[in-house]
């Protein structure tokens, strides 16, 4: 609230409660149930109390990255055996939808560790490679990032410039890799690069290594608490011991997005739940011409177009965790998920932020920080529109990018 003519700092009490219309609980296991619950408690104890402060600062809360190993975020469904959750992707996706709930960008902070780089080591490295990176990495003794993005290719990744050359025992990395979260703090970044047979190959870039510097990304109005960096290479001599020996070709990285839009499409959720939880919250609570808001109807159709859909996008996710645990979740649905649960958290957060008039737009309450995360979620990991395009390829047939 307002007082003395000050917005309060919103170390905000967390009141956050779960929203279940269709008993969705019902399908899930009590393993499901104790991470998601585990996860929450985390989120209402770590990131809430914090998390408008370090985004008004545009900071990323660094402290977090352990935590978020101790709670078993970084590759939730990769091997115990190396460290990982051995858990499956229903588990993954819940994870991930409970720390969108608290922001972005603590999933970005997860997601991209566990997705982007835990997962091409473990499905394209070699067995040491495996043994070397992996259980640093699930236990946030070692931070990772992940480099596809190029300054002029963005959506068109198989256009990439940055390329390696053969040089005895080692090779010889060139180029740029723009927007990459986490790389000005990053220990290692698995880079995608062409060699010089116009191959995409994967290698693990250690910071130290002559002529690779992460220059940091400001200015961002959005994913504040994320930190965003460049990756620049300059006649890098990176180990042939260093390349992912088990992938080739573009899509080494795309099987990496596959599995990281995966768990936006379940993370967007909880950004969409957080937003409809303070606006329901706040339309019986703000009272305006002698009653709450709430018993408006135009606030009641704004609410109860939120739970609609968001209990859709609930039903979309749990199905294709469901596939996804039998191997049987297709790139093409992973995109129509990711694309329709961005989109409703955005609609969401925008029409929560007008159930709290004025107040929407301060840091009282989560509904605008969400708003702003999200247009970059909307563009990242695939903009909203390619994943309408590759829905229209999966059903047409035509391909519209070529
Ligand atoms: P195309 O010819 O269609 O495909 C090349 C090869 O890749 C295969 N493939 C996939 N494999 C696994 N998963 C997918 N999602 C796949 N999509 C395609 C495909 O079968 C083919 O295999 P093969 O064996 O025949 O070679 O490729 P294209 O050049 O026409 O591009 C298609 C397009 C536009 C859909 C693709 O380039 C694309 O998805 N573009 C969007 C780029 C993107 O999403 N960038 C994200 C960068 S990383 C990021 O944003 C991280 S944010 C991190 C955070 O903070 O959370
Ligand atoms: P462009 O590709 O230039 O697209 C501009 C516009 O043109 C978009 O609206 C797009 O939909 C449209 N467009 C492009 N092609 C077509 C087409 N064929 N038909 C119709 N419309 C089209 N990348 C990484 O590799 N690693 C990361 O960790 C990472 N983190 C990120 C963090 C943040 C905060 C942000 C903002 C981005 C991050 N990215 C990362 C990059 C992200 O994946 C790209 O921004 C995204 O893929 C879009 O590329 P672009 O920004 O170059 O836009």
């Amino acid at each position: 609230m307002i007082g003395n003519g000050t917005i309060q700092k919103r170390a905000r009490q967390d009141q956050y409660q779960g929203h279940d219309y269709y008993n969705i609980d019902e399908l899930l296991s009590e393993d499901h149930i104790l991470a998601r619950d585990a996860v929450r408690d985390w989120v209402k104890s770590e990131v809430s109390p914090i998390i408008e402060e370090y985004a008004e600062r545009a900071e990323c809360p660094k402290h977090l990255f352990k935590g978020l190993a101790e709670i078993g975020a970084y590759g939730p469904s990769l091997p115990a055996e190396y460290g990982c959750g051995g858990m499956d992707e229903i588990a993954y996706g819940i994870i991930m939808q409970e720390l969108e709930r608290g922001d972005s960008g603590i999933r970005s902070m997860a997601s991209v560790q566990g997705s982007l780089v835990m997962y091409p080591i473990y499905r394209f490295g070699s067995e040491e490679q495996r043994r070397k990176y992996l259980p640093k990495l699930a236990s946030g003794e070692m931070i990772g990032c992940f480099g596809l993005t190029e300054p002029d290719h963005g959506s068109d990744p198989s256009s990439m410039i940055t390329n390696i050359k053969d040089d005895g025992d080692a090779y010889i990395l060139n180029g740029a890799k723009m927007w990459i979260t986490n790389s000005p703090l990053a220990d290692i970044a698995v880079v995608w690069a062409k060699n010089e047979e116009g191959r995409i190959q994967g290698l693990i870039v250690e910071r130290g290594m002559k002529g690779f510097s992460t220059p940091e990304i400001h200015g961002k109005w959005s994913l504040r608490a994320s930190i965003t960096g460049e990756l620049v290479f300059e006649d890098v001599r990176v180990p042939k011991s260093n390349v992912l020996p088990n992938v080739s070709g573009l899509k080494g990285p795309l099987s990496c997005l596959s599995k990281a839009r995966y768990g936006i499409a379940w993370g967007a959720i909880g950004a969409g739940l957080d937003c409809y939880d303070s606006a329901l919250r706040y339309s019986r609570e703000r009272k305006q011409f002698g009653k709450p808001i709430g018993q408006f109807q135009l606030t009641q159709k704004k609410l109860a177009e939120m739970i609609t859909e968001i209990t859709k996008a609930q039903l979309l996710a749990w199905r294709l965790g469901t596939l996804a645990n039998v191997g049987k979740a297709t790139p093409a649905q992973i995109s129509m998920a990711k694309r329709n649960n961005v989109n409703m958290a955005l609609e969401i957060a925008r029409e929560a932020r007008q159930i709290h008039g004025g107040m929407g737009i301060t840091n009282e309450y989560p509904v605008m920080r969400h708003m702003m995360n999200l247009e970059t979620v909307l563009t990242y990991e695939g903009t909203h529109d390619i994943h309408l395009l590759i829905t229209g390829m999966d059903v047409t047939g035509f391909n519209a990018f070529k």
